[in-house]
């Protein structure tokens, strides 16, 4: 295993930002447009008002071997694509064993999850909710109110991501607007 030197970063709960991040992805709208429900919104969006943010990651840089414990911090944007609220990707992990945590540090989301036999979850995060994703769990976040939506991860470093598998399946359950509040409802394109 690598040898590691003990490390902290301090982290801004508001915006996710890291002291010395390690790596920082973007997730725009153009990446993820056809993970909308609503993909001629989507296409309206981009060809009317351009790309937009939809998610930020920042993370420290540690090995993927056996007992390294990866952890990132996530900035949902807030906004919908229609009746859809902005959401991460969302992934089953590639060893579907690995679980994770969630730590929810500023605004107010929705972490949605799957198993491959049917079962959905959806629970509420604020700041100072621990979300579990076990074992087998598909999981996505979503920002359900009106300004960023951060949470910190953590998970083990085999674990790995399926991405492909959300791409082409979806997820069963989304996260819009309804009534004038976020609802759960049932993806109309998901059998
Ligand atoms: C990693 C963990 C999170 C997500 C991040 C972005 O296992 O679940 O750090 O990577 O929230 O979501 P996604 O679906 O684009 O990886
Ligand atoms: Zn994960």
């Amino acid at each position: 295993m690598g040898y590691i030197t003990p490390f902290v970063t301090e982290i801004d709960f508001a915006s996710g930002t890291l002291s010395a991040p390690g790596y920082v992805i973007q997730r725009k709208l153009s990446d993820m447009a056809s993970m909308y429900v609503d993909g001629d919104e989507a296409a309206r969006i981009l060809a009317d008002e351009g790309d937009r943010l939809i998610y930020e990651v920042q993370g420290v840089e540690l090995p993927a071997e056996e007992g390294q414990i990866p952890h990132c911090t996530t900035r949902i944007t807030a906004g919908r694509i229609g009746a859809e609220y902005h959401m991460t990707k969302g992934h089953y992990h590639a060893r579907r064993e690995q679980g994770e945590v969630y730590f929810g540090l500023s605004g107010h989301g929705i972490l949605v999850m799957q198993t491959e036999t049917g079962e959905t979850s959806a629970q509420e995060m604020v700041a100072g909710s621990a979300a579990y994703v076990p074992p087998f769990w598909a999981h996505r976040t979503v920002n359900a109110g009106d300004e960023d939506f951060v949470f910190f991860s953590v998970w083990e470093a085999r674990a790995g991501h399926d991405y492909g598998t959300i791409e082409r399946d979806g997820f069963r359950k989304l996260v819009v607007l309804r009534d004038g509040a976020p609802a759960v409802v049932d993806n109309p394109k998901v059998g």
